[in-house]
């Protein structure tokens, strides 16, 4: 059983959140999301989500390609997730390329960063309806 996580925000859920999940779960049997908490998103992206993290945790967990939803509380539960969890892939977007590269020392897992779907974006959404 290959296990593997993501993490992210998954504010106002998209298509190109849809095809990252798809193809993490892709990449093996059981697929871990690490959902970023209103309070992680404020204090440390900045990001004020449109909904809350009970709402976009429900969203989560009702796509066929997701097996768990966990909390992301802090950049740096990373790697005691992967311990606890029994990860074998970490997955990110490529806007990350390089940004986790030392959970591949760190850990026995091994870091896998896939290309972005093009041309959609939560903030891109977000601005778009503002021009409405
Ligand atoms: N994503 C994508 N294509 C898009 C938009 C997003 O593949 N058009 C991917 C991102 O690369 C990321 C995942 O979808 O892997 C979730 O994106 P966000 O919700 O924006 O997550 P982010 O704010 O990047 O948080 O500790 C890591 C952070 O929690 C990641």
């Amino acid at each position: 059983m290959k296990r593997v996580i993501t993490y992210g925000t998954f504010d106002l859920l998209h298509y190109g959140h849809i095809n990252l999940l798809r193809r993490a779960k892709e990449q093996g049997d059981y697929l871990v999301v690490a959902l970023s908490t209103d309070e992680f998103n404020w204090d440390e992206k900045q990001k004020k989500c449109y909904f809350s993290y009970e709402k976009r945790k429900q969203l989560l967990e009702a796509i066929r390609y997701v097996d768990l939803v966990i909390p992301e509380e802090g950049w740096d539960q990373k790697s005691s997730d992967i311990e606890l969890y029994h990860i074998d892939k970490f997955v990110m977007g490529d806007d990350w390329a390089g940004k986790f590269d030392f959970l591949q020392e760190e850990t026995d897992a091994e870091v896998i960063y896939l290309p972005r779907t093009p041309e959609v974006s939560t903030t891109q959404i977000k601005n778009d309806l503002k021009l409405k």
